[in-house]
């Protein structure tokens, strides 16, 4: 039996082979059940024993060699066919990254950098300090004693003891004042301070977040009037809301922390929705303020004697929703990337007086 012709023949169409379809047509006419060589084999049978020793060996080896071109032919297509991936799906990884959407300032963040450049500007430093404190800061120095209706009034988060402690819960701050009574026990007067931050009240609706920003300022020297403390109210909202001119107005009031007290309301206007600070017939409360009790200059440990000065307090998400008409309090809270993207500042845009505050 002759084979070189027929080895000849599949070997060549093993080669040509142009993809993996081809390539299993070449096997089934080969190898497959009624392929040329099968056949040939089924021929063996008929054959005398001597002749069919041979023949059956050399197809044997036939077969083989067909099978073994067929499996080298089917690898080296796969390698063709990943290379060919590799070469249309190539990715430079050293380019530069896609630029990611900046971040913005959180409206509170800018308003609270933009009055710190304020008073900042007016001599003011700027104070910190814990939000869980004792209720010594955050009511006794403050002339807020155990069984002061303000101590309710305040809605206060009260920290655990452990079991047998005794010593009276500390606190979640429910205003920036502690921090005053702290920087005036560290630094004595004359004293100049603003302490903005985060304060806590059991609070919740369509107004109140339990968390919520104040800053409270401090002035104290020997001769600090309320007539100093007007002035600073009103240049302060004049740079704030970044009008020409503002008209403030004090209603007398009480505080337990300030004698005199006075919750001081702004001239406003609105225009179809607009609000216009400094212009209008209508009255806004925006702040409480007076002059420091003597009792708190004491409890802080400033003579009254030698020392007086003011005090004042106001909400630093009201004052942001006014100046840049945001409308809900409690989206502030939410962390939704739509809405921080739609109030957000730029990261960039660092408020300056000179500037500009909010360009
Ligand atoms: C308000 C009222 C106010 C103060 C805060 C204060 C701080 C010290 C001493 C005396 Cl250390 N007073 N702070 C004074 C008056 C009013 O806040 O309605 N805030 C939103």
């Amino acid at each position: 039996m002759d084979l070189t012709e027929i080895r000849g023949k599949y070997l060549a169409a093993v080669a040509g082979a142009a993809g993996e379809a081809a390539l299993e047509e070449v096997r089934v006419a080969a190898l497959g059940k009624k392929g040329e060589v099968s056949a040939l084999m089924a021929t063996l049978g008929k054959m005398p024993p001597e002749e069919r020793k041979t023949a059956g060996a050399d197809l044997n080896a036939l077969k083989d060699e067909i099978d073994a071109a067929l499996r080298a032919k089917k690898t080296a297509l796969g390698d063709a066919a990943l290379d060919e991936r590799l070469r249309a799906e190539w990715l430079d990884v050293t380019l530069p990254g896609r630029p990611r959407r900046a971040g913005t300032v959180h409206p509170v963040s800018q308003v609270t950098d933009e009055l710190t450049a304020i008073f900042a500007d007016m001599g003011f430093a700027v104070a910190e300090g814990p939000q869980v404190e004792s209720d010594w800061y955050n009511f006794d120095a403050l002339n807020i004693p155990p069984e002061h209706p303000a101590r309710q009034e305040h809605d206060t988060f009260f920290m655990h003891r452990a079991a047998g402690d005794d010593r009276p819960p500390h606190v979640l701050r429910t205003h920036t004042s502690p921090v005053q009574i702290r920087a005036m026990t560290e630094q004595g007067a004359p004293i100049r301070v603003i302490a903005p931050g985060r304060v806590y009240r059991m609070d919740m609706d369509q107004t109140h977040t339990p968390m919520f920003h104040q800053v409270e300022g401090l002035a104290i020297d020997r001769d600090i009037s309320m007539a100093n403390l007007k002035w600073t109210l009103e240049e302060f909202c004049r740079a704030f809301f970044e009008v020409p001119s503002v008209e403030l107005r004090f209603r007398a009031s009480h505080f337990p922390f300030t004698e005199p007290s006075a919750e001081v309301d702004i001239r406003y206007s609105n225009v179809g929705g607009q609000l216009r600070i400094g212009e209008g017939d209508k009255w806004m409360e925006i702040l409480g303020s007076g002059m420091v009790h003597p009792k708190v200059l004491a409890a802080a440990g400033v003579d009254p004697t030698q020392w007086q000065g003011f005090a004042f307090g106001m909400g630093i998400d009201r004052i942001a929703m006014l100046k840049y008409g945001i409308p809900d309090l409690r989206a502030f809270f939410e962390s939704d990337l739509r809405w921080l993207r739609n109030y957000g500042f730029s990261a960039l845009d660092v408020p300056t007086l000179p500037a500009g505050l909010s360009r």
